[in-house]
């Protein structure tokens, strides 16, 4: 990409906002504490060898997993700028079992509620593998001036109005999605700022990689095993068999996704029928990102976006990526579902 001169991402998030002249500002302050937030976790991830930081923190969270120190640190790192921040009313985090309102009178009149998996792929940590930080936002349906409400939070994807994540890789980046498209921003260590380095990302339509734990295979259902068979047979003209890549990371696996294209899915199986994902601080804010990307999600019934939450902390299945691939797969699973 040619570029004449750095873009902060605040610089650019501002200029976004000024395209709709009603806005203001609010979501754009609230990106930017996000992006603070991500800072200061980067820096704790970038010392975790050396901080003794590692290993796990003795207590479970929601989910029965075992937390790690950097999990809770990077929970309370968000919780705290959130709090202090004049825009957000309240979140709702996946280490949390409830959500969180904030109730000083700057937060009760905030439009913003936030949710957010603080360090998503953490078993990834000890083996120095890209980990990440995601976020959803919403516009709270509660009353302004009042505490927020679960209502705030159960909200479909579809009514998003921003979702992102900040990714630990080789580099540190913040991706995040607007219904205006997907950016992503570098941070440039010597001064500090995510400058923008992926402008209007885009999934392409067709990828060569497929992306699944695939040991899980003795569990999955017929049209996932047909699905995966699929993949790697051999056909040259349609570019298979396909790679398979999984990194067991979210964030690492669908940032490769959204720029090289693919497919990542985490099915329902025999055991889990719902999967393993988390629709609120998972699923949902990764099939915003990709489907403003041009790609798309689905549970393998219906459109992620559109599931209605229930809980604060569901699962669904996941289907995820380049149109053509998630099509594709879908043909196999509902050909399955049909039969059965
Ligand atoms: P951890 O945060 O416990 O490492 O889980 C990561 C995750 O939620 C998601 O980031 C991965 O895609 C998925 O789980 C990997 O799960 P499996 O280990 O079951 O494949």
């Amino acid at each position: 990409m040619s570029q004449s001169k750095l873009i902060t991402m605040d610089e650019f998030t501002i200029q976004e906002t000024r395209k709709f002249p009603q806005a203001t500002g609010e979501l754009s302050a609230l990106l930017r504490d996000l992006g603070l937030a991500g800072k200061i976790i980067n820096n704790q991830v970038r010392r975790a060898g050396l901080a003794d930081i590692l290993g796990q923190h003795g207590a479970t969270n929601v989910q029965g997993e075992e937390q790690m120190k950097l999990d809770v640190f990077a929970n309370d790192t968000l919780i705290n700028i959130l709090k202090n921040c004049t825009e957000c009313a309240g979140i709702a985090s996946e280490e949390n079992d409830d959500h969180l309102s904030y109730e000083d009178t700057y937060s009760r009149n905030s439009k913003y509620v936030v949710l957010f998996d603080p360090l998503d792929g953490s078993s990834n940590i000890d083996v120095n593998a890209s980990i990440g930080t995601i976020f959803a936002i919403y516009r709270r349906v509660s009353p302004l001036g009042e505490p927020c409400t679960q209502e705030d939070f159960l909200q479909k994807g579809r009514n998003l109005m921003a979702a992102g994540y900040i990714i630990y890789g080789s580099s540190t980046m913040m991706v995040y999605a607007t219904k205006l498209g997907v950016n992503g921003f570098t941070l440039e260590p010597a001064i500090g700022e995510f400058c923008l380095s992926h402008p209007n990302m885009k999934c392409p339509e067709k990828g060569k990689i497929y992306s699944i734990n695939q040991g899980n295979s003795v569990k999955y259902d017929e049209g996932m095993m047909s699905y995966l068979t699929y993949c790697m047979e051999s056909n040259k003209e349609e570019g298979r068999p396909y790679s398979q890549r999984y990194i067991g990371s979210m964030v690492a696996d669908m940032h490769r996704t959204l720029i090289k294209g693919g497919i990542f899915i985490y099915p329902g199986d025999k055991s889990a029928p719902k999967g393993k994902l988390r629709l609120l601080y998972e699923c949902n804010p990764m099939g915003f990102i990709i489907e403003a990307a041009g790609g798309r999600a689905t549970t393998g019934s219906q459109d992620v976006l559109d599931v209605q939450p229930t809980e604060l902390h569901q699962r669904v299945p996941i289907f995820i990526g380049s149109k053509n691939m998630v099509d594709k797969a879908m043909e196999f699973v509902k050909t399955h579902q049909a039969v059965s």
